[in-house]
């Protein structure tokens, strides 16, 4: 393996509160522990169930040099695998995402059923066994419909996440949403900073003006924690029993047990009731169970790789996959109900607009941290106390490469 040491030695300088030394954030050594150590260890975001709506369906995940296909098997079960062949490693899929009837190489067309059962191989001796050859499976977990990923042999516990993720979106049926557009940005900043900067709204105000006609304080600080949570707490009070009534209030959860999620209801701002410019719903069928839309949504935030808000008409979500030290791919989708037609119900358009603006506004506030935390003169930086989820991403970062790196120097 690599040699770790001088990350241990930085994840050592770690400061609670402060940001991380230039290093970890910059350099080629960082992200190589990243990538092959730390992210290794823990479960990461991939997609929804709606991403791979029928058998056959695909969709690739990729993590620098590793490369996974999320299948949906005739079986209906989703599985994931290496993008490798069994017969000389060649990647299997090409394409991002589509439809095959059987998973087919394209070196020299090995055929694998979709449930990654080697099906069909040429030319080779009688005595080679067809079974010792199947796909090679990775990790994967249903959390409520969003579907993750874990590249450890021995993946770290999961139940708890997954129940509160999926009593947390369970009214809003991801099986029954359908993807109306996806988009990729690349960002020329590390990963963690793409991730710090999702964790907190000091930066809000002067940068988000299409996102602040739906979004409120409320569950995440904004303004002085101290008046930040009791103005979220009266944004949300007066409605709350109402939801209850109604029974759609949750709960926060909020990173229990140093966990990695984050689940709670969110009151949408001026009356909003979904994330969209005139707060009115981006789709005419709604996707809850309820026969209106009300101003809130939910919003699901997993350390180390996404994040999702749940509309009453739509779903948008996130995921950040690390391409380079300074290079993150951030892959954005949105979902609406799978009755919904195009041109009728909704538009790309307008179902699309404000995330589009957000996520490049939030592109170039990472570009220009990554450039000046790059510069000689960049010292480990204060967390404001609003940013007190920036820093609970830092320390999962931390804690869990430390903890990854000890495992991985064990005999
Ligand atoms: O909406 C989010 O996911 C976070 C919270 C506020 C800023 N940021 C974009
Ligand atoms: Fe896949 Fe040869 S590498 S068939
Ligand atoms: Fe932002």
């Amino acid at each position: 393996m690599h040699d770790f040491a001088p990350i241990a030695e930085l994840l050592n300088q770690d400061r609670p509160g402060y940001t991380l030394p230039q290093r970890l954030y910059t350099s080629e050594e960082a992200f190589a522990f990243d990538t092959q150590v730390m992210l290794k260890s823990v479960w990461l975001y991939a997609c929804t169930v709606a991403h791979v709506k029928n058998p056959g369906d695909f969709y690739v995940f990729e993590m620098a040099n590793n490369s996974v296909v999320i299948l949906r098997g005739k079986d209906g079960v989703v599985r994931a695998f290496y993008n490798t062949c069994t017969h000389r490693g060649s990647r299997l899929c090409e394409a991002q995402s589509g439809t095959m009837p059987r998973v087919m190489c394209p070196y020299h067309f090995w055929t694998f059923g979709l449930d990654g059962k080697l099906i069909a191989a040429r030319g080779m001796p009688e005595a080679f066994d067809k079974s010792a050859h199947n796909l090679r499976e990775v990790a994967l977990e249903n959390c409520g419909g969003l579907l993750f990923v874990c590249f450890a042999e021995n993946p770290p516990p999961i139940d708890r996440a997954k129940a509160d993720i999926a009593a947390g979106i369970a009214l809003y049926n991801l099986d029954k949403l359908k993807v109306a557009a996806t988009e990729d940005l690349h960002d020329e900043a590390n990963w963690k900073l793409v991730m710090e900067n999702n964790r907190e709204c000091y930066h809000c105000e002067s940068n988000h003006p299409e996102l602040l006609q739906s979004l409120s304080g409320s569950g995440f600080g904004r303004g002085n924690p101290e008046d930040g949570v009791a103005s979220a707490e009266a944004d949300v009070d007066a409605e709350r029993k109402r939801w209850q009534a109604m029974g759609i209030w949750q709960d926060l959860v909020e990173f229990p047990d140093k966990g990695w999620h984050r689940v709670g209801r969110l009151g949408l701002a001026n009356g909003a009731l979904s994330q969209t410019i005139d707060g009115q719903p981006a789709s005419k069928k709604l996707i809850w169970p309820i026969d209106h839309a009300e101003p809130t949504s939910v919003s699901v935030w997993t350390h180390p790789n996404s994040w999702h808000h749940f509309c009453c008409d739509h779903v948008v979500t996130f995921s950040v996959m690390p391409v380079a030290p300074g290079r993150t791919l951030v892959r954005t989708s949105w979902l609406v109900h799978e009755d919904a037609v195009e041109g009728e119900d909704y538009t790309v358009e307008n179902l699309t607009r404000v995330w589009k603006a957000t996520n490049r506004q939030d592109r170039h506030l990472a570009e220009i941290n990554h450039a000046g935390i790059a510069t000689d003169g960049y010292r480990p930086g204060m967390y404001a106390l609003e940013e007190n989820l920036v820093d609970a991403f830092k320390t999962f970062y931390v804690e869990r490469g430390k903890a990854a790196l000890e495992a991985a120097g064990r005999p």
